[in-house]
């Protein structure tokens, strides 16, 4: 179980407690991976104490903040176990699904992914955007899940070990997971209301998130831009062509204003078309040089 913790002092002695019930229940053998992600607070001293305390808690230190998804990615390349599963440490999933997503796993799955369920956030800044972003995802990666961003998630050690190679693309681990498995699942998990701490995402956060999304794992936006410059060329060059008979055959003499829209709109249209094109290239050479490194450790407590 591969836990991300970013300031979470306040949850990480419940979280301990309730997943080790929950874990001991299903009388499988599993281990905590829990990452400190540059944590301020209280946390990276309660996680020694965990690790002191209980052998199956291994913590992982990153040198700093990386963010939940390089957290979890960092985590997960440590995990030993045939199954891993991944959730928030702020409980706002439930350890007590844990058990039904394994029971999932069973029936065969490669991924099974929680469906977050009783979702009690703000309509307009929560569940609106996360209901586009799901769209999106659908659209981008031809999978069909409800809810790509739930955190509680299960899948096969083959699974994550693909992860790696993969880059920033694991900044979005949620469509990542789910592109990789061929077998994937949802199940209803509960969701509840943070309770402790403070949430780290700000609205501002999920439209960035939704916009890097969009440029990592799709050159759509320079085609769109392409293609429309394309179009508005091909309809100033239309109309350019249409001012000979006009001019000729009609004897009607174009105004300086006409002539000027569509001279502007061939060569704005170019422009816009030529800005599609170097998208593309940039796209293609971002891609090449995506081997920076996701996250840097800085102790692993075994
Ligand atoms: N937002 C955020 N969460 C992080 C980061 N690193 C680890 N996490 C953990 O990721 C989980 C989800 O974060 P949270 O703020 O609860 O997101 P929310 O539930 O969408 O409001 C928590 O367990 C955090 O502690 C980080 O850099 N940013
Ligand atoms: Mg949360």
């Amino acid at each position: 179980v591969v836990v991300p913790i970013f300031n979470e002092a306040e949850n990480l002695a419940e979280l301990h407690a309730r997943l080790s019930a929950a874990l001991e229940a299903t009388r499988r053998p599993y281990e905590l991976i829990l990452v400190d992600d540059g944590s301020t607070d209280g946390s990276p001293a309660l996680l020694d104490d965990l690790h002191a305390k209980d052998p199956r808690v291994r913590v992982l230190r990153l040198a700093r903040n990386f963010g939940q998804h390089a957290a979890l990615s960092a985590g997960m390349e440590r995990a030993r176990g045939a199954i891993l599963v991944t959730l928030d440490a702020d409980l706002q999933n439930d350890p007590a699904d844990i058990p039904k997503l394994l029971a999932k796993m069973d029936e065969g799955y490669d991924v099974v992914s929680g469906c977050r369920t009783g979702r009690g956030e703000g309509f307009l800044l929560r569940r609106l955007p996360s209901r586009l972003g799901n769209a999106t995802i659908r659209r981008i990666t031809g999978t069909r899940l409800h809810d790509y961003n739930c955190s509680l998630k299960a899948l096969r050690a083959e699974v994550a070990a693909q992860l790696p190679g993969l880059g920033e693309m694991r900044r979005f681990l949620g469509a990542l997971v789910i592109m990789v498995g061929r077998r994937v699942a949802e199940v209803p998990v509960a969701w509840h209301p943070r309770r402790r701490g403070l949430t780290k995402y700000t609205a501002l956060d999920l439209i960035s998130n939704y916009l890097d999304f969009l440029t990592t794992f799709s050159r759509r936006p320079f085609q769109v831009i392409g293609a429309l410059g394309l179009a508005l060329a091909g309809l100033g060059l239309l109309g350019g062509l249409a001012y000979f008979p006009v001019r000729f055959g009609l004897g009607v003499p174009l105004g300086v204003r006409t002539q000027l829209v569509l001279f502007l709109a061939v060569f704005l249209g170019f422009q816009f078309a030529i800005l599609g094109l170097l998208g593309e290239f940039t796209t293609r050479i971002y891609r090449l040089v995506q081997h920076r490194p996701f996250f840097v450790v800085k102790e692993f407590l075994e």
